[in-house]
């Protein structure tokens, strides 16, 4: 099974019935990967590569959807057996930013920072501008992780980093999403604090970020 090419469960989330599906990939964590590797190792390659037929025009707009509410669906069955929390007295608020559909990334850092023993305010898609500020003000977060993957919302990205710098207790901020291109300086340049290219490094730095705090 290792040998298989990085996208090879599209073909399991596209071409098996969705119970087979998820429990393969439940199966993987069973016996072969640790659960945050099915998340990184498995899910995440398996829809890049309906991106990639849905460009090519192998794949269409409903399977990219099927596929997406499958990989949701199984996270939430793995997200209970990532690890056993640690209590951390942290807290993060989780958003897409405005215009932002793209989620799964995020929903994989909320479940990653959950297992690692944060609280997680998870807004989702779509979370406009002023709101991610005001939620912000109300709960104030040590973190706010904001998910991006269209380049088009990087000038939205901008502005929501500049008004929660104007907050009196400002949260540290990470991005993170495909609209980087994997380059810390795109996000360094659009004033966050921080940046990761995948979510398990995100909450290797954030552990120990707050560790050293
Ligand atoms: C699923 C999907 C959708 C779903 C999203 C549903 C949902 N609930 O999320 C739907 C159907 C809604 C959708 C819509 C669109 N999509 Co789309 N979509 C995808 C697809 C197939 C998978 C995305 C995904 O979830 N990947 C898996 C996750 C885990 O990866 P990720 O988000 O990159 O997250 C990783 C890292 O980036 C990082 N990360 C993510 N967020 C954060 C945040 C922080 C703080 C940190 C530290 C790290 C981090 O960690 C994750 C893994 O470790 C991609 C294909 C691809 N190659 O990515 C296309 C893709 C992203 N979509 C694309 C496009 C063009 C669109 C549409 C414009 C048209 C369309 N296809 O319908 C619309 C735009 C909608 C909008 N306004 O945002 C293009 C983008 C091209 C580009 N310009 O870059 C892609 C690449 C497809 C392609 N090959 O052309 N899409």
């Amino acid at each position: 099974m290792k040998s298989q090419p990085p996208g090879w469960f599209a073909d399991v989330l596209l071409g098996k019935p969705p119970r087979e599906a998820r429990a393969a990939a439940v199966g993987l964590a069973d016996e072969q990967f640790a659960p945050r590797d099915v998340y990184l190792q498995v899910l995440a390659p398996a829809l890049e590569e309906v991106g990639s037929r849905w460009q090519r025009g192998t794949a269409t707009v409903a399977q990219e959807h099927l596929a997406t509410a499958l990989v949701l669906s199984i996270m939430a069955t793995l997200a209970p057996r990532l690890d056993e929390p640690p209590v951390v007295g942290r807290s993060a608020v989780l958003a897409g930013t405005d215009g932002e559909l793209h989620a799964v990334g995020l929903r994989m850092l909320g479940d990653f920072l959950e297992a690692d023993g944060w609280d997680i305010h998870y807004l989702g898609a779509l979370t406009p501008e002023g709101e991610v500020e005001r939620f912000t003000a109300d709960m104030g977060p040590d973190v706010v992780c904001l998910s991006t993957t269209l380049t088009t919302h990087l000038p939205a990205v901008r502005s929501t980093i500049a008004a929660l710098r104007r907050l009196p207790i400002p949260p540290l901020i990470m991005v993170g999403g495909r609209a980087y291109g994997g380059d810390a300086a795109v996000a360094l340049g659009i004033g966050a604090d921080a940046f990761a290219a995948d979510v398990g490094v995100a909450s290797e730095f954030l552990r120990a970020h707050f560790a050293d705090a």
